[in-house]
């Protein structure tokens, strides 16, 4: 595209720009590369010249000639391309993300009232300390673990606030990367797109383990102990509290208590990704229910949280990283090192979120509004999946068992569509969903199923 004139004297400085990409089970470290030499020197790079500082190019080249297009996010790219369809039919199911059955985004009552109370107390924004909103960090682990959780009492948490799941994630990552070098961290195949981003930009390797049996449409629960079994001693068990992303099915108490099992007897370390919490069951206590069952073991525990979905708080980022550990020694020293990573990475957290969070769960009437508020969201997204099965076994004549839709749990429904199914999906019926086949009832209305049936029943059949 460009012509460039050269004319380096002296290159005495080099760059070297290096990327990586996501592979499968693999992350490889400045892979695919643009590297200048030290001899050829950088053409980009300004070189001294009698004393002076002057530019050795004369460009219509770009300096980020080097950096290639990025793909789209396969979640969020979703709602990028439907909004760019003018089309009036159109049905966004990829991110999931709340919508009301007017499909319009949903600020709950209990959120308003905290941030009238904001404003009435006329808060300030002073940066919070690097661990977050004390009131906020006694909340949240308090609505995990349970207010009377023993673990609590004597100290054993660490718990800094993060950048909702995904940045709390992300700063686990970086512990883990830092003081657990070359320890693997096992993933659901399949799970949350971003959970191998996260890793691979932390540079902490990661396996999967068997989660989802086609077959059965189903929890593959021998595979899952198996590879839980084979993976080396010390390993990360990343498991998703409740509602698992896509495939909305999770494991029952008693496969939990196994699944404990095995992680104690491998010495592995559970790491708990808790986005969902409430939107599994509608109750924050039976959600809570796994995460419980490891601690109330004395195991020691990571678990991150989000307040995306449950408060609907998407945009507010703002979530928590626990690290329940065996003494409150050990507890303190965590929570030092998670300040320590957060400071050059972001410094401190945002302060609106934490907020809202700590007076909603801090305040027993705006709490039990809360509950009902969930219950409500969660009841509304039960009533779409019913009646997205019962129009889907109506209309479609084949035979096909769908009863699946509804055994699976919270936002999502795996649908079990293919790439090229999930394309018609979009191409042909403006029905916009992730490539996996994962459809977010979130984004569903009651209206909206009998269409919504039609085009799954098309792109199934008529699609392979
Ligand atoms: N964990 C899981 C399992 C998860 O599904 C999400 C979000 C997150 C963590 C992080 O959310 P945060 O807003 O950072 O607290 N999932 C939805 C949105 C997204 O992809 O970012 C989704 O799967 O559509």
């Amino acid at each position: 595209m460009a012509s460039a004139m050269l004319s380096i004297t002296s290159p005495s400085t080099s760059a070297s720009l290096s990327m990586h990409d996501s592979h499968k089970g693999k992350p490889h470290f400045g892979g695919s590369s643009l590297r200048f030499s030290k001899e050829k020197g950088n053409p980009f790079s300004s070189v001294r010249s009698s004393g002076r500082i002057s530019m050795s190019l004369a460009v219509n080249i770009s300096r980020f000639e080097g950096i290639p297009m990025a793909p789209p996010d396969p979640i969020l790219g979703v709602s990028e391309a439907f909004r760019a369809d003018s089309n009036e039919v159109k049905l966004n199911l990829g991110v999931g993300a709340y919508r009301t059955e007017d499909l319009q985004p949903y600020v709950l009552n209990v959120v308003k009232k905290a941030e009238n109370l904001m404003l009435e107390r006329g808060e300030n924004k002073e940066y919070l300390p690097i661990e977050g909103l004390a009131a906020f960090n006694k909340a949240t682990v308090e609505l995990l673990l349970g207010a009377d959780n023993p673990v609590i009492k004597q100290q054993r948490v660490a718990t800094v606030q993060g950048l909702s799941g995904t940045g709390s994630l992300r700063l686990a990552a970086a512990l883990i990367e830092r003081y657990f070098p070359g320890a693997k961290v096992l993933i659901s195949s399949p799970t949350w797109g971003n959970h191998k981003n996260i890793f691979n930009d932390a540079r902490v390797p990661w396996s999967e383990y068997r989660y989802y049996d086609p077959k059965t449409v189903g929890l593959d629960f021998e595979g899952m102990i198996e590879d839980i079994k084979a993976a080396p001693e010390g390993s990360f068990v990343l498991l998703h509290g409740c509602a698992h992303n896509p495939t909305g099915i999770d494991p029952t108490p008693e496969q939990w208590e196994k699944i404990a099992d095995v992680i104690q007897q491998k010495n592995h370390i559970p790491f708990f990704d808790v986005a969902y919490q409430g939107f599994a069951s509608g109750s924050l206590d039976e959600d809570a229910a796994s995460v419980r069952l490891f601690v109330a073991r004395g195991m020691e525990v990571l678990v991150a949280q989000s307040y995306s979905k449950n408060l609907g708080l998407y945009a507010e980022r703002i979530g928590a990283m626990n690290v329940v550990s065996s003494s409150p020694e050990a507890a303190a020293r965590v929570k030092s090192q998670l300040k320590r990573l957060a400071r050059p990475m972001y410094s401190n957290p945002p302060v609106h979120g934490a907020r809202i969070v700590a007076n909603v769960v801090g305040d027993p009437a705006l709490f039990s509004e809360w509950k009902a508020e969930m219950e409500m969201m969660a009841g509304r997204i039960k009533n779409v999946r019913q009646k997205l099965f019962d129009s889907i076994s109506s209309k479609d004549k084949s035979g096909k068992d769908w009863s699946f839709i509804l055994k699976q749990i919270g936002m999502f429904s795996y649908t079990g569509l293919n790439k090229n199914q999930s394309d018609n999906m979009t191409n042909k019926w403006h029905v916009y969903m992730t490539k996996d086949g994962r459809i977010s009832l979130a984004g569903l209305s009651l209206a909206k199923c009998e269409y919504l049936a039609d085009a799954i029943i098309d792109s199934f059949h008529n699609v392979s």
